[in-house]
Parts: structure tokens; sequence; C-alpha cells
């Protein structure tokens, strides 16, 4: 459990907490907002609150006090976790994953900032130029995806309008060597069409704000914003984005990381022409592409180099409940159905029937498992997806409205769905042409206007065709299937939300492979504001993301565990009676006899094939005492060798 500071910032481990209800995890985790304590441990889970204010917790200082220390050593902060996940990578070549989730304006984007800045900094010790330029280019690149993928929305001046998946790549010494991003579902409505009170992509204002006299000239623009239909309602907003000054530092980041002065250029030609024309998706996914030709990892030999690690960072859309929620929200809610999904699996239901399997005892601790809203948007021929799919294929004009009409016949009995026409009396359900699902972390209210749309998403294929015969080389290569022919193109391509969802089973399943650690985030209030706690919303969230079945699950487990094998090969020398070998009937027994020994028993359970400890100070003492000994045979090997002894 986590050291404590001082008991007046309440408790650093919500595992430490005297009865798990929610009025205590509340309780402590307000005591903690209002004293500037916003992370609190979980176990190995980091909850973090938004404090919507500067806080001086990230310098060189901080990442020095974490540097190297194990989890609970320190207060609970992103930096320890980003350190147990760099460790793992490193100690045991284990790849990992840093999975951050919470709602729209949470924090989750500024977390992974922090978690890769950190990364940044405690590695390259040796200052290798080669490392250096990765590491700056990992680092600018976020700076360049967020000018053209993120967007002010009435719940973040900054939000996230696309999901992304970062690898970074190290080396047999724990440096980075490079990364490759996945990018998911970029809102490219928001280009067209804006919520009152959002604005479009950043990327256009910075162009308009900050591009000088002459590139705006090349590119026959205006200053003025109110001239571009798309962007003039945004422009109006008031907000401390400063789009001149970031245009600079975007155009430095693109520099940095080795994007050509043509391409550039060519980049700002493509937002000039969207400010006349509806193409801006494939820009976005070029950048990406771009970004991983250069980031990804080249030359590397495995078998000179050893075993090419990773740490992932998941920086993906929180859960979103709008005014006017369309097939987006529904794709970005599904997402996260998923994430929850995984959380369960590798956090609530793994760490479960591993107690059970190893007849360790155990009390059943309920949650709530979101499979069945899984399976309602993706299973196969039933499911919402393979629904919309097939209102898309019929031939002839086929509307919202048919699709609305198909799923009410499909999905009537299932408890998570409903619409007005199968439940009138719903006073949520507003208008006709409303759908309603129960998500995990509350009911959502989708229209089905322009669903069929946008999961055809069809791009006229002389439009691409065109695209694809251009002689500047960055547009041909951003429309590859304009060189398909006819009889090729007439194949169906497969739909939006089917390429969605693949890519997030693909996502999970990637995820899964991984050692997985969580940042669970918190919007404290609406209002963006430092100083309020609203209790209502950040208990709604404690909720949705199963933070007290999180604690119980804890408390109730074991830190650490370990197969009776293994953990002899590590701690053998730290008894007589194992070192160097034991002559008792079996591992278990002799791993019994050296945890007496220590004086552990009461701190242990012996499973079938595994021992199990409750606290990490048992594990912590343990490895000292193995470093001590490890001494002591060394002193006395070189006296052997000497023949001093
Ligand atoms: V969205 O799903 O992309 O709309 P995020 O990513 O969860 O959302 P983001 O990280 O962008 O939210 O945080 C929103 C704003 O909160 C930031 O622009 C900061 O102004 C503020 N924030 C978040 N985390 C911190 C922090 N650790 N310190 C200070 C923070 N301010
Ligand atoms: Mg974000």
């Amino acid at each position: 459990m986590a050291e404590q500071e001082s008991l007046e910032f309440g408790k650093a481990d919500f595992v430490l907490m005297d009865t798990v209800s929610m009025p205590e995890f509340m309780a402590n985790l307000k005591l903690r907002f209002d004293k500037g304590r916003i992370y609190t441990f979980i176990g190995e889970v980091v909850v973090s609150v938004n404090p919507y204010k500067l806080l001086n917790i990230y310098g060189r200082d901080t990442i020095e006090q974490y540097k190297g220390r194990e989890l609970y050593e320190r207060p609970p902060h992103l930096f320890a976790i980003a350190d147990a996940a760099y460790k793992a990578m490193k100690r045991r070549s284990k790849d990992t994953c840093i999975v951050i989730s919470g709602e729209s304006g949470a924090g989750k984007t500024e977390a992974s900032k922090y978690i890769m800045q950190y990364i940044a900094a405690i590695t390259n010790p040796s200052q290798r130029a080669e490392v250096e330029r990765v590491k700056n280019m990992l680092l600018k690149s976020n700076c360049v995806l967020e000018a053209f993928g993120n967007a002010k929305t009435n719940r973040n001046d900054n939000s996230s309008r696309f999901g992304k998946y970062m690898d970074i790549n190290f080396d047999f010494k724990g440096d980075p060597i490079g990364g490759h991003i996945n990018n998911y579902l970029l809102e490219k409505s928001r280009v067209i069409v804006q919520q009152p009170g959002e604005r479009s992509f950043h990327s256009f204002y910075q162009l308009l704000q900050g591009g000088s006299e002459q590139i705006l000239r090349s590119l026959y623009l205006q200053k003025s914003l109110s001239s571009y239909n798309y962007i003039h309602v945004g422009a109006q907003l008031k907000s401390s984005i400063n789009d001149a000054a970031e245009f600079k530092v975007v155009a430095d980041a693109m520099k940095v990381i080795g994007f050509k002065p043509e391409e550039i250029q060519t980049v700002y030609k493509i937002l000039a022409a969207i400010l006349h024309l509806a193409i801006y998706e494939r820009l976005f996914c070029w950048i990406v592409t771009r970004i991983n030709d250069i980031i990804e990892v080249k030359n590397y030999d495995t078998t000179i180099h050893g075993k090419n690690t990773v740490i992932g960072v998941l920086d993906i859309y929180g859960f979103e409940i709008f005014d006017n929620n369309s097939f987006e929200q529904f794709c970005i809610n599904y997402c996260n159905e998923k994430l929850q999904q995984l959380f369960i699996q590798l956090v609530l239901k793994q760490e479960q029937e591993e107690y059970q399997r190893e007849g360790i005892p155990w009390k059943h601790i309920d949650y709530f498992n979101n499979q069945i809203i899984v399976d309602l948007v993706e299973q196969q021929h039933k499911g919402i997806i393979a629904i919309l799919d097939d209102a898309c294929m019929n031939v002839g004009k086929v509307t919202d409205e048919m699709f609305l009409e198909a799923l009410n016949s499909k999905l009537a009995k299932h408890g998570h769905f409903s619409s007005r026409k199968l439940c009138a009396s719903d006073k949520i359900l507003e208008f006709d042409r409303d759908f309603r699902i129960r998500h995990y972390a509350g009911d959502v209210v989708y229209s089905v206007i322009g669903f069929i749309d946008k999961n055809k998403d069809t791009l006229f294929q002389d439009f691409k065709r065109l695209m694809y015969n251009s002689s500047n080389p960055v547009l041909k290569n951003m429309w590859p299937e304009g060189k398909l022919s006819i009889t090729e193109v007439t194949k169906r391509p497969l739909t939006a939300a089917t390429l969605f969802k693949n890519s997030m089973i693909a996502l999970v399943d990637n995820l899964a492979s991984k050692e997985p650690y969580y940042v669970r985030c918190i919007k404290p209030n609406e209002k963006k504001s430092p100083q309020i706690f609203d209790e209502e919303r950040c208990r709604h969230q404690v909720e949705y993301l199963g933070l007290l079945e999180n604690v119980r699950v804890r408390r109730a487990g074991f830190a650490f565990r370990q197969t009776y094998e293994k953990f002899l090969h590590r701690y053998k020398m730290i008894s007589e009676f194992t070192w160097p070998n034991h002559d008792l009937p079996s591992d278990k027994e002799a791993v019994k006899k050296l945890i007496e020994q220590c004086g552990f028993q009461d701190d242990v359970a012996y499973g079938k094939t595994k021992i199990f400890i409750r606290t990490p100070r048992t594990l912590f003492t343990l490895e000292e005492l193995r470093a001590q000994m490890l001494v002591r045979i060394v002193l006395f090997l070189q006296k052997v060798w000497r023949g001093t002894l």
C-alpha cells in the first residue's frame, strides 16, 4: 500500500479505508482534491481528479523521486505508474501498456503527455544522440496530432476528436528507439457542423491566425475568419486558446519530426482547400501515416540487440453524452464499453478466477458485467452494427427511419435497448427518431439521423481517381484506392461501423496481450473550475468506473503472486533450508519453511501452484533480505577466490 504522506491529506490508497463504502470513498477523494492531492492509488491503479490548475508536481525534482522506486514507496502519482510499467518492461522484458480512461475533459490526454515526458526523462542516461532524436520526435508528435485532431467542445477546450494508441519501442538497454501510432475514428463531421459553443479542429484557426501574409496569399486565404462558412461561428467563441502562437509551435514540431517543407506546404494547401471543399479525415490519416513512417523502428536486429519491447499508451475518447448524440457518440461509447469489459476481464474477473483455481478462500464480489451491452452493439447478425450494415446493403433507398424500424423489430426484448415505439411512456425519448442504449455508464439517447450515410461513408470514386492522378505526390498518396480498376471498385467496401468494430477488437486483443496499468480519470465539475468538487457528478463516475468494486477485490486480494518454483529461484538464498537446494518433499513445503523462518506466515496464502502475498511491504523485505544475502555471497566468493578464507 502506498506510503502515507500525512493523514491530513487523506488516505493515499483507497485500500486503506476503514470500511469500503461509497461515502468514505467520496470523502477521501474530496479531501485529497481539496488539498491538491489529485492522485490516489487503488493498489496499482491510479485514480486521478482533474485539478483544472497548474500544479507544481511534474518537474525534474519530482521525476527524480520516482525514478527506479517501487510503486508503493512514493505518494500516488502518474510517474509511479509510468515507472512501474517501465520497470516491468525492462526487468522482465514484458510488453506493458497504460490504459487511460475517463470521460471527456477528465484529463486523459494531459495524463498521457506527463507519462511520455516521464519516460523520456528517465531514459537514455548515456545521452545517445539518436535516442534523443527519437524521444524528441515522439513528444513533438503529440502537438501535431492535437492541432489536427483536437477541437474546442463544450466539455473541453482541447478535446481529442480521435482515439490514439501509441506504442513506444525500446531497445535491450531500455531506451526508446521508435514508436507507432494507431488512430481511431476521427470525428470528421466536425469540419462541416459544430454544435453551438464548439469549434472545428484547431488547425484551421491556427493557419488563419498564425500563417504569415505570404503563406495566406499563396493559398488565396484571407485572415478574416468570418469569411469561411465552416469556422466562422466557432471563431467568435471566447476561449483561452492562442491560435496564432500555436501555429508556430505546430509548424516547428512538424519540422523537428521530419516533415519536408513541401509536405508542410501541401498540408496548408489542403486545409485551405477544405475551407472551400467537405476531405479532412484523409489529411489526418496521412499525417499519422507520415509520422509513423518517420518514427517507426528501423534496422533493429533482434539477433544482435536482443528483444525489442514496447510500452503502449492508450488515450482514447471518453464516454460522451451530449444533447444530441449521433453515430460518432455511438462508436465512442461502444469503444468505452469494450475498454470497461477489458478492465473487468483483467482486474476483476481474472483476479477472482485465479483465487478459485488456486483454491484460496475467496468471498465472491458482485460487479456489473457489461458484456451484455458489448454484445448488443457488436454481435454478429443480431447486434446494432450488423443491423445497420444490413440496412446499408439494401439496394434502393434506405432511410434512417427504416434502420430504426429494423432495430425495433430485432431488439424489442433487449433489456438495454429501447425506443419511442417500444416504450412510449419513456420521457427521455423525446422524438420518434430516437433510440436509447442503457450503457454501463448511464443512459444515452441517440438520434438515428445520419447513421446510414455516416456508416456507408462513400466518397465518389471519380473524386478519388481525380485525387490519385494529381501531380502532387502527397495528394496521390492520400487516395491510393484511386488506382483501382472499375471492377475492383464495385466490390463493396467495409462500412465505417464495421471498420471501427474490427479496429476495437484488434485494440482490445493487443492490450490484453500486454501487462496493463490503469489510470482512471475523474472530472470534478462541468465548469472547468479548480475549486468545485461536484459530489454527484464525481460519485456517478466512481460508480460507473467500478472503483468501489476495484477496492473490494484489491482488499480481499493479494498484491503479489508467484509460482513456488520461481519464488524459490529468486529467494532461496535467504534461508539455510533452501540454499543452495532444499531436501523438502516439494517446492511448496520449501517456500512454507522459508516464509515461516522470516515470520511472514500471517501475510501469505498458499495456493495449489503459487504463493500469494498480501502486502507489498513483505515483498520489499524479501527483496532487501535477498540483496543483503547476495552481497554476503559475493564477499564470500571473493575471499575464496583470493584464498584468504
Ligand atoms: V477528451 O475525452 O479528449 O474531450 P481528456 O483528454 O480526458 O478529454 P484533457 O486531458 O484534454 O481531457 O484535459 C482537459 C483540460 O483539463 C486540459 O486542457 C487542462 O486544462 C486540464 N487538465 C487536465 N489534467 C490536468 C493536470 N494534470 N493539471 C492541470 C489539467 N490541468
Ligand atoms: Mg483527450
